[in-house]
């Protein structure tokens, strides 16, 4: 087979970069590992800032996410028995987010490529790239026995933290930056009427906790539990009893529980690998750099990147102007390392460490104590949350 740009992972990052490039007349075919329905079954991403919505809509899949979508104009921070809420509206000048699945938002790129007839083949095996540093790359896959070869100009590696592309890029060439948090979040998805209409991330000694939600029959609840612990250990019972604990009385007692149709556990973990380019291959999204949840970044990260990459190969493509691809990495990493700074800051003012000493216990409550009293502190978290330009 042939094709211009070859995508490696049929995640958020390369279904949008292939929807992206196909309208621009760029042939592209998508390789995922899994099939379609176990990349449905993952729940992630809730919140997506407007730069990830205006890419949505360029990219003609938004009218679902426009439909369905709720924006908000505001969190709350719930510490030392007090609710305090963060105005994204006012302190951004006049932005939001979109509270919409990462499932739902995967589902319209999908349904997009379909409608396209765009490539996306799934349960591709032992894919693998290759003379990335020539000028002719190529990516293989196993379909039962046989070898599929793909040619192309371009190789995408868009396979999220455990993929492949990364790890086909020589060690004395790559650079890995990496943070690993002694706790981890467990996360129930239930079909429960949303505590509050907007979300509410909890800071408390018995750990951190976050309400959120995907509809308003949907509820999405995460308590921060100990990297030991297993989710077999988590009755539903007990998941809603600690989750109370951890939430103002006010709020634990409107709490609407119900049986969990998703359960599981994901360690926090901050990591960014630099070049994002070798040779021929590029790396987008999680593939090149993860954050904690606690800023909703995540997916966020993986829109800048998309952006940058399909202009630069738009503009390879129809001007034979290489300058995007050139600086791609360069350009991409300086927005990664500051989706990186605010999500460590995230995480470090709201969870409990368990080796935390009391000078760094009062440094938290500081933190929290200027944030509320300052205007401009809350400027910076706003514009943050509500994503950087790109
Ligand atoms: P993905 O989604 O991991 O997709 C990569 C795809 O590549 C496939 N793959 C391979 N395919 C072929 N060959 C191989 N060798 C392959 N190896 C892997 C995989 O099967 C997969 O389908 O990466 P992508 O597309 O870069 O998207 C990144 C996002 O998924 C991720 O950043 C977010 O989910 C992070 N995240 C959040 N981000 C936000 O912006 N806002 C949020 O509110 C938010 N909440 C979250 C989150 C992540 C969470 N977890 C579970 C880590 C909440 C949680 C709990
Ligand atoms: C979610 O709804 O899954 C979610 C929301 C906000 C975050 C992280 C996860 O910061």
């Amino acid at each position: 087979m042939k094709t211009q740009v070859c995508i490696i992972g049929g995640g958020p990052s390369g279904l949008m970069l292939s929807q992206l490039l196909h309208l621009k007349g760029i042939a592209t075919i998508v390789l995922e590992r899994q099939s379609r329905e176990y990349v449905l079954g993952r729940i992630r991403a809730g919140v997506l800032e407007h730069g990830f919505a205006a890419l949505m809509r360029e990219a003609q899949c938004g009218e679902r996410m426009d439909k369905e979508g709720e924006i908000h104009d505001g969190f709350i921070i719930a510490h030392d028995g007090q609710m305090d809420r963060v105005d994204l509206h006012k302190y951004s000048g006049g932005s939001s987010v979109v509270v919409y699945g990462q499932t739902e938002l995967t589902r319209d790129l999908y349904e997009a490529r379909d409608r396209m007839k765009g490539v996306v083949i799934h349960n591709a095996e032992d894919v693998q790239p290759h003379n990335l540093k020539s000028a002719n790359p190529y990516v293989t896959y196993r379909n039962g026995d046989e070898v599929v070869r793909i040619d192309c100009d371009f190789v995408i590696g868009a396979d999220g933290f455990h993929g492949v592309s990364r790890k086909s890029i020589p060690r004395d060439v790559l650079k890995e930056y990496e943070k690993v948090y002694p706790f981890g979040w467990l996360g129930v998805l239930s079909r429960t009427k949303p505590v509050s209409p907007e979300l509410i991330y909890a800071k408390h000694e018995r750990g951190f906790a976050l309400c959120s939600l995907r509809s308003q029959v949907l509820s999405r609840y995460y308590i921060q539990v100990p990297l030991t612990d297993n989710v077999e250990d988590w009755s539903d019972e007990a998941f809603w009893a600690e989750l109370k604990r951890r939430l103002p009385a006010e709020v634990a007692d409107k709490l609407i529980t119900g049986a969990s149709i998703e359960k599981s556990i994901a360690p926090l973990r901050s990591f960014v690998a630099e070049p994002m380019r070798y040779g021929n291959l590029f790396l987008a999204g999680d593939a090149a750099h993860i954050v904690p949840p606690t800023g909703a970044r995540g997916l966020n990260s993986a829109a800048s990147d998309i952006y940058y990459l399909h202009h630069a190969m738009v503009a390879h493509y129809q001007n034979g102007d290489s300058t995007g691809l050139d600086k791609y990495s360069e350009k991409a990493l300086a927005r990664v390392w500051k989706a990186q700074r605010f999500s460590w800051w995230m995480t470090t003012m709201l969870h409990t460490f368990p080796d935390s000493i009391a000078y760094d216990q009062k440094l938290q409550d500081t933190d929290l104590a200027y944030l509320f009293s300052s205007e401009k502190a809350l400027g910076s978290l706003a514009e943050n949350y509500v994503g950087l330009p790109f």
